[in-house]
């Protein structure tokens, strides 16, 4: 899988991926994430990438000619995904889908948002990762980049972990537990102490199902 990043922050991207499973899936050559500066893609000697809007107000607006200029320089048949709150919701099964494509280019706004008319001609889908505004697309596209690599196969040590994360099953992960057996006073559940496998697995489907019941009843409706 090959993943672009287009942005004005490049190295804020480059840097959140030296940690942990991106760092080692893309060290593994499982993934390939390239960050891709707007500003190279500028066509004036000053590198503008924004201006303010027509008609008026306040932020400013990415030019369209930056933005299309670096999709072009790209390979063509990448998935193009822009990250804004007006996308359709980030979910499990939204990363599930996205993770099977070859190609995909996520580019990132800032300020008020992109030309309309770049948006309207270059953008495959629209993916927003919450109701709340952000300064601009970096970190989402991040959380997308995270959320797929988990799912591509060797990413994660455990061949099954990725299955069982919370959500995966449409649930809430159930509470873990590790040493010491006592801990300021509160102990283990008994069931997690039995050495007894089928116990065990019977004990986190009910706690999974009672901690989505009590904070996520949604999730359970949508079943
Ligand atoms: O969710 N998003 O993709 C965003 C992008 C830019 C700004 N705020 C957001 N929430």
């Amino acid at each position: 899988m090959r993943i672009d990043v287009l942005t004005i922050f490049p190295d804020l991207i480059r840097d959140v991926l030296k940690y942990s499973i991106p760092r080692r899936a893309i060290d593994a050559g499982l993934v390939d994430v390239v960050a891709h500066d707007l500003r190279d893609y500028a066509d004036d000697k000053h590198k503008t990438i924004d201006d303010s809007p027509y008609g008026g107000g306040a932020g400013m607006i990415f030019k369209p000619e930056p933005i299309a200029h670096a999709l072009k320089a790209l390979p063509s048949g990448g998935h193009v995904v822009f990250l804004t709150p007006q996308g359709r919701p980030f979910t499990q099964s939204v990363a599930n889908a996205l993770s099977l494509t070859d190609h995909l280019i996520l580019l990132c706004g800032h300020y008020r948002g992109i030309d309309e008319r770049v948006r309207e001609h270059y953008v495959d889908d629209e993916i927003s990762i919450g109701d709340y505004v952000l300064s601009g697309g970096e970190l989402p596209a991040l959380v997308v980049v995270d959320a797929l690599i988990r799912l591509i196969p060797g990413a994660i040590g455990d061949a099954e972990s990725a299955l069982e994360d919370s959500f995966q099953n449409g649930l809430l992960d159930c509470a873990w537990y590790t040493r010491p057996r006592e801990f300021e006073g509160a102990t283990v559940p008994q069931a997690l102490l039995s050495g007894d496998r089928e116990k065990v697995a019977q004990w986190r489907r009910d706690n999974a199902r009672q901690r989505t019941r009590a904070r996520r009843p949604d999730l359970l409706e949508s079943q």
